[in-house]
C-alpha cells in the first residue's frame, strides 16, 4: 500500500504494554508508522516511548503534560497527523484488547469506506475474557446508542478504526468537547451525519493482561449525558422543524467545553 498509514496509540500508564504492542503492530503491518500519545504518565509510559521512537524511525512520540482524556489526546495526535501529510489514520488502544494482527482487515475495507469501525457486536466479532459487569456496561451503551442516536451502527463505542484523512480533515475536531470514550460515539456519529461511508469489520477484543483500566464513572456519566443530550436536540428539531436547529456535525457535543 502506497498510502502513509499513522496508528495513533493514547497511552496513560501503560509501561508494560506499549512495546509488545508496537512490536506486534509492526510484524503485522511493517510499513505503518505509530504516534504515541502520553499524558505525562507516572509509570515512565513516555520515556520507555522516547527510547522506543530513537530505534524505530516508524515510532513518534507525543508528550502532553497532564492527563486529559482519550478524546483530547486523539484530537492532538489527528492534527499532528495531518500537519504531516499522513494519509491514513488509526484509533488503537496499547493494552493490546485490540489486535494489531487484524488492521490489515480495517485497512482493507478502508478500500470502499471513509471510516471503517473495527466491531465487537457485528457477525464474527468477539470479546474475550472481560468480566460481566463490562460486558453489559458496553452493550448496554451501544443499544442506548443506537436508539437515542438513530445511530445504524453495532459497536459505536469501540476504539478500533481506522479513517481517510480527508473525513478526518471534513470533520471539526477543534469544536469537539467530549473527553473520555464518548468521543468516539461524538465523532462517528458526525462522520455518518456528514454522509461518510462507515463499514464495520469484525474483531475479537481481548481483556488487557497488564496495568489498570482507565474507565471511571466520570467517564460513563460524561458519556450518558452528552448522548442524551444529542439524542434530544434531534428529535426536537424533528418535532419543530425551523424553530429547533439539529445538531449539526459542527455544533454537536460543545457544552460542559
Ligand atoms: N493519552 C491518554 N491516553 C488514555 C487516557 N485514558 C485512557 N487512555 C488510553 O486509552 C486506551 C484505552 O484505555 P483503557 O484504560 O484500556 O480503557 P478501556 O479499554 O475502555 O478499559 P479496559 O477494557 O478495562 O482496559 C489505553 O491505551 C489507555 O492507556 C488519557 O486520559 N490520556
Ligand atoms: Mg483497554
Amino acid at each position: 500500500m502506497s498510502e502513509r498509514v499513522l496508528v495513533i496509540i493514547p497511552t496513560y500508564n501503560e509501561l508494560e504494554n506499549l512495546e509488545r504492542v508496537l512490536e506486534r503492530l509492526h510484524a503485522s503491518v511493517p510499513e505503518a508508522h505509530a504516534l504515541v500519545v502520553d499524558d505525562g504518565s507516572p509509570d515512565g509510559t513516555g520515556q520507555l516511548a522516547d527510547e522506543l521512537a530513537a530505534a524505530d524511525p516508524r515510532v513518534h512520540v507525543l508528550h502532553r503534560t497532564a492527563k486529559a482524556g482519550l478524546g483530547r489526546a486523539y484530537v492532538a495526535g489527528f492534527r499532528w497527523a495531518r500537519q504531516r501529510g499522513y494519509d491514513v489514520l488509526v484509533e488503537m488502544d496499547a493494552d493490546g484488547s485490540h489486535a494489531p494482527e487484524q488492521l490489515p482487515d480495517l485497512l482493507a475495507a478502508l478500500a470502499d469506506a471513509d471510516l471503517v469501525l473495527g466491531s465487537r457486536y457485528v457477525d464474527g466479532g468477539r470479546v474475550e475474557d472481560w468480566p460481566v459487569h463490562r460486558l453489559l456496561l458496553s452493550r448496554m451503551g451501544n443499544r442506548y446508542t443506537r436508539w437515542v442516536l438513530r445511530l445504524p451502527l453495532q459497536d459505536a463505542t469501540g476504539g478500533f478504526r481506522a479513517a481517510r484523512a480527508e473525513l478526518i480533515d471534513s470533520l471539526p475536531f477543534d469544536e469537539v468537547a467530549s473527553a473520555g470514550y464518548c468521543f468516539q460515539v461524538d465523532w462517528a456519529w458526525r462522520a455518518l451525519r456528514s454522509g461518510a461511508r462507515i463499514t464495520e469489520v469484525p474483531i475479537t477484543f481481548t481483556e488487557r493482561e497488564f496495568g489498570r483500566s482507565k474507565m471511571s464513572g466520570s467517564i460513563v456519566r460524561e458519556a450518558w449525558a452528552r448522548v442524551t443530550v444529542w439524542g434530544v436536540q434531534d428529535r426536537l428539531a424533528d418535532w419543530l422543524p425551523g424553530r429547533v436547529a439539529p445538531p449539526a456535525p459542527g455544533a454537536a457535543g460543545n457544552s460542559g467545553r
